[in-house]
């Protein structure tokens, strides 16, 4: 296998609001792995627009998003100097890419996307190729790069996956023609999810069964990252419990998922273990941990949300980074695609 530089790749979705899953499942962790990577944070509009537009809003509700989600990311602490961050439907390699990818990815292979299944629900037949052809465009995001590393949330699992199939299966079908034109023995590096941290899966505030999500029709299911202090302070205390008082021992979470959530919640935004929490409050009210909850949500997602809406009204500031990042991502992903074309045999 050749050697690759390390480099990290992710996105997220401009789909709505923003909320704690996306940034304790993702966002924080592409802050903390920018002292050790170079990154590559894309906002990934192409996936956007793969459900129904009343999902995604229509043009003006896209622009504000992808906009919302770059603001976000900078917020959060992404440097857009020393790192790239830039809009997807930017860079046209990540679709010409994808399409050489379909026709090395295997209908059998995206048949056993649970995603998929989930966001179609019943009506299978109605979504759009562009949700069932999701993943693949996702692999191509990626190693259109040759990105090493992607940090994502547990639901991108099955989707890294592929990915790494997807690799594969291009790196054995031309390794005759990737060796003669001195890549060595694979091309593209075979990526790695970094699934990090005590909250890689942040479930609903009102069932603990169901991801936190942006397109959930219940905004008391989630936290914004836009929400003010006082809308933070309801959506904890009305946040679905079960009578019992939290118990001090992990073990005690089992068969409580609107516990175990919160838990994991308050341990991830105070950076220590779910034991450290129970430990703490183990044995007491729900009402004391809720308000020790939101107090430390407020604390940490306050800042962010004031200066994401500080951002967003400099809408030139935001395009000249997302321009200049675009600018920049190409010129990697034009040398990828230009020896991909050779690799496959296109003339150019
Ligand atoms: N609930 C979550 N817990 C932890 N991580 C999460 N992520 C999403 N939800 C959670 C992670 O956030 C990153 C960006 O997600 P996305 O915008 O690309 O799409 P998604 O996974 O489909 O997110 P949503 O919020 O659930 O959107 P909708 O409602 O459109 O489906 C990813 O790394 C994801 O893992």
């Amino acid at each position: 296998m050749a050697r690759f530089d390390q480099l990290v790749f992710s996105g997220v979705q401009p789909t709505g609001n923003l909320h704690l899953g996306n940034y304790l499942g993702a966002i924080r962790n592409f802050v903390e792995l920018q002292k050790s990577y170079d990154c590559i944070y894309c906002v990934v509009d192409l996936h956007a627009i793969t459900q129904s537009v009343d999902v995604w809003g229509g043009p003006a509700e896209l622009t504000r998003a992808t906009r919302e989600v770059a603001a976000a990311y900078i917020a959060c602490g992404i440097d857009p100097k020393k790192q790239i961050i830039f809009n997807q439907s930017r860079v046209p390699e990540h679709a010409e890419l994808a399409w050489v990818f379909n026709c090395v990815a295997r209908i059998g292979w995206l048949n056993r996307m649970t995603q998929f299944k989930e966001k179609a629900g019943k009506d299978r037949e109605n979504a759009s190729i562009g949700l069932y052809d999701y993943p693949v465009l996702m692999a191509a995001d990626i190693l259109v790069y040759r990105a090493t590393h992607v940090p994502v949330g547990d639901d991108q699992k099955q989707h890294l996956e592929l990915s790494r199939d997807i690799a594969q299966k291009f790196n054995n079908d031309f390794a005759q023609d990737i060796a003669r034109l001195g890549h060595g023995e694979g091309y593209f590096p075979l990526p790695e999810p970094l699934i990090q941290g005590p909250a890689t899966r942040v479930m609903s505030l009102r069932d603990g069964s169901k991801k936190m999500s942006k397109s959930d029709p219940s905004d008391y299911s989630r936290i914004n990252l836009s929400d003010e202090a006082d809308a933070i302070a309801q959506k904890v205390r009305k946040a679905k419990t079960d009578p019992e008082p939290l118990p001090s021992e992990v073990e005690g979470l089992a068969g409580r998922p609107e516990a175990d959530n919160l838990v994991g919640i308050f341990a991830a935004l105070d950076g220590v273990a779910r034991p450290d929490v129970l430990k703490r409050f183990g044995g007491g009210q729900f009402s004391t941990f809720k308000n020790a909850l939101v107090d430390l949500a407020v604390a940490r997602l306050g800042p962010i949300g004031a200066e994401m809406k500080r951002l967003q009204t400099d809408a030139a500031y935001i395009d000249a980074v997302l321009k200049d990042g675009a600018e920049r991502a190409r010129a990697r992903a034009t040398r990828v695609m230009d020896e991909v074309k050779d690799i496959v045999g296109f003339l150019r």
